[in-house]
């Protein structure tokens, strides 16, 4: 028998348990889209249930998309290039052609030119490691570029098999509904939230000679969205152009970005520093001679997001020599710092999220 699935999540349908993921009341006809209980709310009430996609059923979803013939579009946040990084997607863009989708732009400042910033994209992911083919930068909410994303993906596919892919949260089902929406008469049929893991499997649109995939996010335990849910990850989520925030460096001043990490100059320092965080994460700056005691004091009050309910994640502290004259730190999953005319530094931040110095996509 055929397995009917749902068309706004991907996951499996069943009629026998309200209590299991993928639950409908309705009964399955051919042609006739169903959404699961799960989905509906979230479209109808944006209710969250818990997610129950597991990694093994990602991977294997990764490994299926890399059997078979077609391309892929790999789509990265553009504020948060290396939170939408993962090593199973090296490979992938080895074996598959591959579009870099840099999704999101409608965040970034808009004095960014688009040539630099494409450029930019380009050297972050051939520094990373990625083998991309070409590359489009998109707003899936704002429907920026998507005739020309469509054009690229045409030329890219040549009639074969498109997926998406990346991890959660980057805006792939939202980039496929934009696809969608410009090609055919189907208004977002896919399911989309700032929550993380709702997309649950494949799910199969039929679009002139190809079909188009969407598929489940990998969860990167390297970002801090994968410790954060609820109204602290909505807090780190940029939804709006974001408000880049100058400080100038002062020895013995500490800056908290939230509770999640802080940065802070030992030395006599000289230069200027600039976050671009989603606005509602403020950076709190105070002359600190001990910013881990003040750390660990304040930490899920004062200092949040984290929520005191959210799991509390063990920090390293590094110090960091920057030998250029200006230089970026990324925090996946939140953002990045602009260090300009800065020598060293010291950084507390999530143990198991690795921070990135880079040129970036800032002059
Ligand atoms: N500002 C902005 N937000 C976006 C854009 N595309 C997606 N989002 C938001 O990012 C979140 C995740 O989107 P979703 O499509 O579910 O991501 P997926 O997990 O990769 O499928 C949702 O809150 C979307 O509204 C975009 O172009 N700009
Ligand atoms: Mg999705």
């Amino acid at each position: 028998m055929a397995e009917w699935r749902c068309i706004g999540c991907g996951g499996p349908l069943q009629n026998a348990d309200p209590d299991a993921p993928f639950y409908t009341p309705k009964s399955y006809q051919k042609d006739v889209p169903i959404y699961c209980e799960r989905c509906y709310k979230i479209r109808h009430y944006g209710q969250i249930k818990p997610s129950f996609v597991s990694e093994s059923v990602i991977l294997e979803t990764l490994d299926t998309v890399e059997k078979r013939p077609g391309i892929i579009l790999l789509v990265a946040d553009a504020l948060d290039f290396y939170g939408s990084m993962h090593a199973h997607f090296n490979a992938l863009s080895v074996h598959k052609r591959t579009l870099l989708v840099v999704n999101k732009i409608d965040i970034l400042p808009k004095s960014l030119s688009r040539e630099k910033l494409e450029q930019a994209y380009l050297t972050m992911a051939a520094d990373y490691g990625l083998r991309v083919d070409a590359i489009q930068l998109v707003s899936a909410v704002k429907k920026t570029e998507i005739d020309a994303l469509i054009e690229a993906m045409e030329t890219l596919s040549l009639g074969q098999d498109v997926t998406l892919v990346g991890v959660s949260n980057v805006g792939k089902s939202s980039v496929l509904n934009a696809i969608l929406a410009a090609q055919s008469d189907v208004k977002n049929p896919i399911t989309t939230s700032f929550e993380s893991n709702i997309t649950q499997g494949l799910i199969p649109f039929r679009l002139g000679a190809h079909t188009l995939y969407d598929t489940p996010g990998m969860a990167s335990k390297g970002s801090y969205r994968y410790y954060l849910s609820g109204d602290s990850l909505r807090r780190i989520m940029p939804f709006k152009e974001i408000k880049p925030v100058v400080f100038q460096t002062v020895s013995h001043r500490a800056f908290f970005i939230g509770g999640l990490a802080y940065f802070y100059f030992d030395e006599e320092p000289t230069g200027s520093v600039v976050t671009y965080f989603a606005n509602p994460l403020t950076v709190h700056a105070r002359l600190d001679q001990e910013p881990e005691v003040f750390y660990h004091a304040k930490v899920g009050h004062l200092l949040n997001p984290p929520a005191s309910t959210d799991p509390s994640v063990p920090l390293s502290i590094e110090t960091t020599d920057l030998h250029k004259e200006s230089i970026s730190c990324f925090l996946p999953g939140l953002g990045f710092i602009r260090f300009q005319g800065v020598k060293k530094v010291t950084i507390a931040s999530y143990k198991p999220v690795h921070l990135v110095f880079h040129q970036g996509v800032i002059g």
